[in-house]
């Protein structure tokens, strides 16, 4: 597979950025506010920055296989409302206690703790509402997609193995269980999102797909907690939030730092091998694995 220039990673996120942005604020825009201080709780959480990287392997995984943007912009704009949901609730007292994330303070802090959890709760309402809005042949298996990887098959279960681990000593298996729900199903989901765009559900590209998903959702994890120990806490946008910091496992931790790094590019290597069956469509996934694990922040 040819490689692309950074630049063309850089102008496809741009793109996919600009899209997903101008959906994500034509939900609040286009409709009058209910409620004030909700409506502003979940603006802040959602529209005050964020890489956008879920939003991106929708658009990139559909056009992999020769889906349109139109078509593409619920899906990448319900997976963002799930994320963002999942971090409002993640910075609560009662779970990670963060009082930043991405450089400014977290919801509840800007707000406060009712308002932080009405927010996310109703931006997980939200992602249904804008998936189910369109009239997509497959609405359902893409209702059904962002439903699991959500709940209590997916993100949901993964914190609550994660909150289950606090102080405990699971091994690396245990490990990667725990992050393929937390954060590799959102990541997976994101990817089968993209690609039911555009192929039915048994279509083996898909699965090809999914197993790039996973691959490249544990080296995230895994950079995550790498960027945890090297990088700069106010680069992570956190006030004390490496994991290790908190008694939770880490891959460095158990791998130590150089074995984290070399299990992180296997993984990629992994991922960019699962591509083969899409060819050159695939190019950009390619790239952006390998962004996965170069990222700073
Ligand atoms: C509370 C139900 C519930 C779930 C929370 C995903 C999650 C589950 C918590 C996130 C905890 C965390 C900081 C994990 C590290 C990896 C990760 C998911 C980072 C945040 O995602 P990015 O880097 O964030 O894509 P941005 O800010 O760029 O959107």
């Amino acid at each position: 597979m040819v490689a692309m220039q950074p630049s063309q990673l850089a102008t496809l996120r741009h793109t996919s950025n600009l899209r997903v942005d101008a959906t994500l604020a034509a939900l609040f825009d286009t409709r009058p506010a209910v409620a004030a201080r909700l409506e502003e709780a979940m603006r802040h959480g959602l529209l005050a920055g964020g890489k956008r990287l879920r939003p991106l392997l929708v658009y990139m995984a559909g056009h992999a296989l020769g889906a349109e943007d139109e078509a593409l912009d619920a899906p990448a704009a319900a997976i963002e409302l799930i994320h963002a949901y999942s971090l409002i609730h993640d910075d609560l007292p009662a779970m990670d206690d963060d009082d930043l994330r991405r450089g400014q303070p977290t919801v509840h802090k800007a707000f406060d703790e009712a308002s932080a959890i009405l927010a996310g709760d109703a931006l997980q309402a939200l992602a249904f509402e804008v998936l189910a809005s369109t009239d997509h042949p497959r609405l359902s298996n893409l209702v059904q997609t962002l439903a699991s990887a959500s709940g209590r098959d997916g993100m949901v279960a993964g914190q609550a193995l994660d909150l289950a681990a606090v102080g405990g000593h699971p091994d690396v298996d245990a490990l990667a269980h725990m992050h393929a729900h937390k954060t590799g199903a959102l990541i997976v989901a994101a990817v089968r999102l993209g690609g039911l765009v555009a192929v039915a559900v048994d279509d083996p590209r898909l699965s090809a797909l999914t197993r790039y998903a996973r691959a490249i959702g544990l080296a995230f994890q895994i950079h995550d907690d790498i960027l945890d120990v090297t990088g700069d806490t106010v680069t992570l946008g956190k006030t004390s939030g490496a994991d290790a910091a908190r008694d939770k496992p880490t891959y460095p931790s158990l791998l130590g730092l150089e074995g984290a790094q070399r299990k992180a590019h296997s993984l990629i290597d992994e991922a960019i091998a699962a591509l083969a069956p899409l060819g050159e469509r695939a190019a950009p996934l390619a790239d952006l694995a390998h962004y996965m694990i170069e990222r700073d922040h």
